[in-house]
């Protein structure tokens, strides 16, 4: 592993802080990011027990935003066409976005954090609240294997592939369709998005990379989409090596192809890559101290997992942003990790209450853009750090 970029001691991303917590010394660890030369695998280098971030008290619902119920409604029908399975599991079914799609019968969720698995359950939905294991595989399918399991944002998160691929291969029919999606480290790369990395995010996946993980257990890509969720992600449409009812498809070739074209498997890209990181801090500090001087009144949008390397890593204060807004009731009345900004429940932005807006959720900017557009037409501006910190 060659490390090329430092974010400095961050705490838990989705750690938020309540009115108890806030005076207690939180948990910190040191967020070093590394290059793997042999497989081209991009991680972070210390990693956080599954237990402390993935349990009841997780704040993060997929349904929160229009843009995502949107899009999973999308795949969803595009399944069915293409693949018509009869049985579908899903993995890190969080609160339902995508399995709600499907009909009761024909789909099964596993979700460990236990607050939003009983969502799930509530609605009629079969969900397992356990982490992904083989153990679990053999029992949720000891009878029938299933022809298709989709997780979206998942496997980036779990640190042991052996287990993955294993639990995967007990579950998964012989001819049965694997569904992957997860942030593309070219779309994090060019546009600087060094805050797709944090305690969860423990891989940012390129094709190339994935494709050598999937060689250790005879699975293979036969296809790719690349979608616009999440700043950019990667679908990845895999089958077994021996399963050859599906050709490889040029786009996979494509992929590949642009990938290599734009160095991912070179260690050089990535020393780039940090030195840009080191610049984009100092644009948004820039930035910041130059409304502060000015007395402007900054709010963010969007308390993220994302927000929390950004701000911890820039040493952005609660001096510099007022509070945040957002929409999610779990996260409301608490305050962001780290930095102790506190979140608020979301109110439409109006020019008389706020001037600038730090967009945490950058990847939605549409969705929000649409929404706050008489604060727009009325001179309100936002602030962003993606591809590089600017005024919008
Ligand atoms: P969003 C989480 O990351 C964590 P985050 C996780 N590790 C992951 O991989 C991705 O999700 C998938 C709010 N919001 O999706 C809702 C508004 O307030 O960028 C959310 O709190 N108003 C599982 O946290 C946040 O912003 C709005 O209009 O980086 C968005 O979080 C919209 C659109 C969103 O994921």
């Amino acid at each position: 592993m060659k490390k090329f970029l430092d974010l400095g001691l961050q705490p838990l991303a989705n750690s938020y802080l309540d009115n108890k917590s806030i005076n207690k010394k939180e948990k910190k660890f040191r967020l070093e990011v590394a290059f793997n030369p042999k497989n081209y695998l991009v991680s972070i280098l210390n990693t956080v027990s599954k237990e402390k971030m993935f349990n009841e008290n997780y704040p993060y619902k997929s349904s929160e935003s229009l843009t995502m119920r949107k899009a999973f409604k999308k795949f969803s029908l595009k399944i069915k066409k293409r693949f018509k399975p009869n049985t579908i599991l899903e993995i890190g079914s969080n609160d339902g976005a995508f399995l709600k799609n499907f009909n009761r019968r024909n789909i099964i969720g596993v979700e460990p954090c236990k607050n939003l698995a009983r969502i799930t359950k509530k609605k009629g939905y079969k969900t397992f609240s356990e982490y992904w294991s083989p153990k679990l595989a053999k029992k949720i399918t000891k009878n029938k294997r299933v022809d298709l399991i989709y997780s979206a944002n998942t496997l980036s998160h779990i640190k042991n592939f052996s287990e993955i691929f294993r639990a995967i291969n007990l579950s998964l029919n012989k001819t049965g369709i694997l569904i992957l999606e997860d942030p593309s480290l070219l779309e994090c790369i060019k546009k600087t998005a060094y805050d797709q990395f944090y305690c969860e995010h423990i891989y940012v996946f390129s094709s190339i990379s994935l494709q050598r993980i999937l060689d250790k257990y005879n699975f293979e890509i036969f296809d790719i989409e690349n979608t616009p969720t999440h700043g950019g992600s990667n679908r990845y449409f895999i089958k077994r090596k021996l399963n050859k009812n599906f050709k490889i498809s040029q786009n996979v070739h494509k992929n590949f192809k642009i990938e290599k074209k734009n160095g991912l498997h070179k260690f050089s890209t990535f020393k780039k890559f940090s030195k840009k990181v080191l610049d984009s801090k100092t644009k948004l500090n820039k930035i910041f101290n130059n409304l502060i001087l000015k007395r402007k009144r900054i709010v963010g949008y969007g308390a993220t997992a994302k927000s929390c390397t950004v701000l911890n890593y820039c040493k952005i204060k609660k001096s510099s942003i007022k509070f945040f807004y957002d929409t999610t009731s779990f996260k409301i009345n608490k305050f962001l990790p780290g930095t102790k900004i506190k979140i608020k429940k979301y109110k439409k932005l109006t020019i008389k209450d706020v001037d600038y807006v730090f967009l945490g959720a950058w990847n939605f900017k549409d969705e929000i853009f649409r929404k706050e557009r008489k604060f727009i037409k009325d001179g309100g501006k936002f602030i962003t750090h993606v591809p590089y910190p600017k005024i919008l």
